[in-house]
């Protein structure tokens, strides 16, 4: 931590550095302001609303619907707020994460357009030093770090890439100006949630449209609607009473979570329930049974229907066959939530690539390279995915006590307790981050959740005399432990995704989310507090070389 005296000048003195201004440091910033701390927010991109701010490519839309997608604290907010639809374009969630930094008055204390390179810990200040990109230094005695789940895109790893005359773009850092893509030639790689939500809307704009796809992914109809004025009344006036009881639920929203494991209900009622589910929306699929993440068979009846489904919208058998997903478990990789994604590929204007069989073998200046032949385009669109979970905490330069790396601690894998402390990073916080249900649950009640027990936690402190907190490696160890007998029971961990990291060539393969749902991790936090905030250690205001000189002085 070699620091020069112009550097000490330009140190601004705080008492907490929240990074990210996404909905999780947005609440934070608050959160924080609120109890009287001099707090500071620093935002890579250039205005709130993190994933919202960078994802606007066309047909970005959230999966999870708008009553439950959205802040849970003030009821204020809630009732000022009005949606317009079911599920929200990105521009209206965009506007609802501006409204509300207006409304708590939080532009002031975040600065934008610039990223956190490192933070590192005083051992003798107990204290952060925060060091940006842009050249500003903090100093800090608590570092919340809000960065997201999938903020650091995984780019093209396609040889060719920068000889590529057309336009290039990345689906996570889609330009702020207008892309013109009609009557365009496209081609879009990759078909997660991104891909399946950019091909929908412009197979409608290009002239002609090549999707690569290498896994298929299963999609499900998000049934989208305008929200009728009087349900949006109801919501409304029953707003706080249903919010106690969603954050409480597996997933934090009002999507059906039912009992029943898959075999108890008779085959018609069963089939009934599947048709229903697909009419009116098709993410209630993964909540009509209560087995379909533990029990493969049970799983194997959904994907059918899917598959089914699949075959009845798609016209020419060989395009349906490769659309199927056949390689993963249902739900084992995020469902898509779509709007005639498959009854695209019945237009002429759309040619499905299948990338198992026929891999890019590389971009050209023209278009790109399959099975030898040169398919020309003008625009790709790479919607290739994330270095999820731990891509955003591990591209900054985290030193914790003793100058010990974040990245040496976690090269096998992320360690952390309750995804909020990390053993040997005293005072530093993370939010909906890995080793909690991050992007499992609805991640704006979790960064709630997880902002609200370390204001809790911060309360304790105050109360005590204490100043330090630092999570345990005993308890570290048994949360983890937790993580992967929870993991152990779901078919989420057999697929190839960015849950598992394995969509990042050399990333160990691990499960490393809470996979119990939101209610139930929100309990095993309420529990740690209720016992006295088991597996930290906390100490008082002397500094470790007081605290030396002390126990010098006790032994002579
Ligand atoms: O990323 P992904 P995403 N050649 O990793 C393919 C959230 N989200 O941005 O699986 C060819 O899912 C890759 O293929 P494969 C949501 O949580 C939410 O789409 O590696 N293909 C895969 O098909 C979601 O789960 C919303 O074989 C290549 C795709 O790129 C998460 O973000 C909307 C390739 C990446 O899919 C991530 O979704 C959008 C290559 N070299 C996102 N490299 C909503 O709320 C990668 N691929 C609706």
């Amino acid at each position: 931590m070699a620091s020069t005296q112009a550097d000490e000048r330009r140190v601004q003195k705080i008492d907490v550095l929240v990074v990210g201004a996404g909905f999780g440091g947005m609440y934070a910033l608050h959160k924080m302001r609120e109890r009287g701390l001099k707090t500071q927010a620093i935002e890579a991109g250039g205005g709130v609303g993190g994933t919202w701010y960078w994802n606007r490519y066309p047909g970005a839309r959230c999966d999870v619907m708008t009553i439950d997608y959205s802040y849970s604290f003030s009821n204020e907010i809630q009732q000022e707020w009005t949606w317009t639809e079911r599920f929200c374009s990105q521009s209206e969630i965009l506007e609802y994460a501006n409204y509300v930094a207006r409304k708590l008055d939080l532009f002031r204390d975040i600065k934008f357009d610039t990223r956190a390179s490192s933070v590192e810990y005083d051992d003798a200040k107990r204290r952060w030093r925060i060091e940006t990109e842009q050249g500003d230094v903090y100093d800090a005695k608590y570092c919340i770090l809000s960065t997201g789940p999938l903020s650091v895109p995984k780019g093209v790893d396609i040889p060719g890439a920068d000889d590529f005359q057309g336009e290039l773009y990345l689906s996570a850092r889609w330009p702020h100006e207008k892309v013109e893509l009609d009557g365009k030639r496209i081609g879009v790689i990759g078909t997660g949630s991104s891909g399946v939500q950019i091909v929908s809307v412009v197979a409608h704009q290009a002239s002609h449209l090549h999707v690569f796809q290498r896994t298929p992914s299963f999609s499900l109809p998000m049934r989208n609607a305008k929200m009728d004025p009087e349900y949006v009344a109801q919501i409304k006036k029953h707003y706080p009473a249903m919010r106690e009881v969603t954050r409480m639920t597996f997933s934090g929203g009002t999507r059906p979570a039912s009992s029943r494991p898959l075999f108890s209900v008779p085959v018609d009622e069963r089939n009934a329930m599947l048709e229903e589910a697909w009419k009116t929306a098709g993410h209630n699929l993964l909540g009509i049974f209560s087995d379909l993440l533990l029990y493969k068979e049970a799983n194997d009846v959904v994907a059918d229907f899917v598959r089914g489904k699949i075959g009845e919208i798609v016209k020419d058998p060989d395009v349906a066959e490769k659309l199927k997903p056949k390689s993963e478990p249902i739900f084992a990789r995020r469902p898509c939530l779509d709007t005639n994604y498959y009854e695209v590929f019945n237009k002429d204007n759309v040619t499905l690539v299948d990338c198992l069989s026929t891999p890019i073998e590389r971009i050209t200046p023209r278009g790109v390279i399959v099975a030898g032949e040169e398919i020309e385009l003008d625009v790709i669109i790479a919607a290739t995915g994330f270095d999820a979970l731990t891509g955003a905490l591990l591209s900054i330069d985290i030193k914790g006590k003793q100058g010990a790396s974040l990245k040496e601690k976690w090269a096998e894998g992320a360690r952390s307790y309750l995804g909020m402390a990390i053993q040997g990073f005293p005072n530093l916080f993370t939010t909906a981050a890995v080793n909690g249900p991050s992007a499992l649950a609805n991640f704006i009640l979790l960064n709630e959740q997880n902002v609200n027990w370390i204001n809790d936690l911060l309360d304790y402190m105050d109360a005590n005399g204490f100043d330090t907190v630092e999570a345990t490696e005993e308890a570290e160890n048994k949360w983890l432990d937790r993580i992967a007998l929870l993991a152990s029971r779901s078919l989420m961990p057999k697929a190839n995704t960015w849950y598992t990291g394995t969509n990042i060539p050399g990333k160990p393969r691990t499960f490393p989310m809470y996979a119990g749902g939101l209610g139930r991790y929100t309990e095993d936090c309420q529990l740690v507090a209720q016992n006295g905030y088991e597996g930290f250690d906390f100490y008082s205001e002397a500094s470790p070389e007081a605290e030396a000189e002390l126990a010098e002085e006790e032994a002579s």
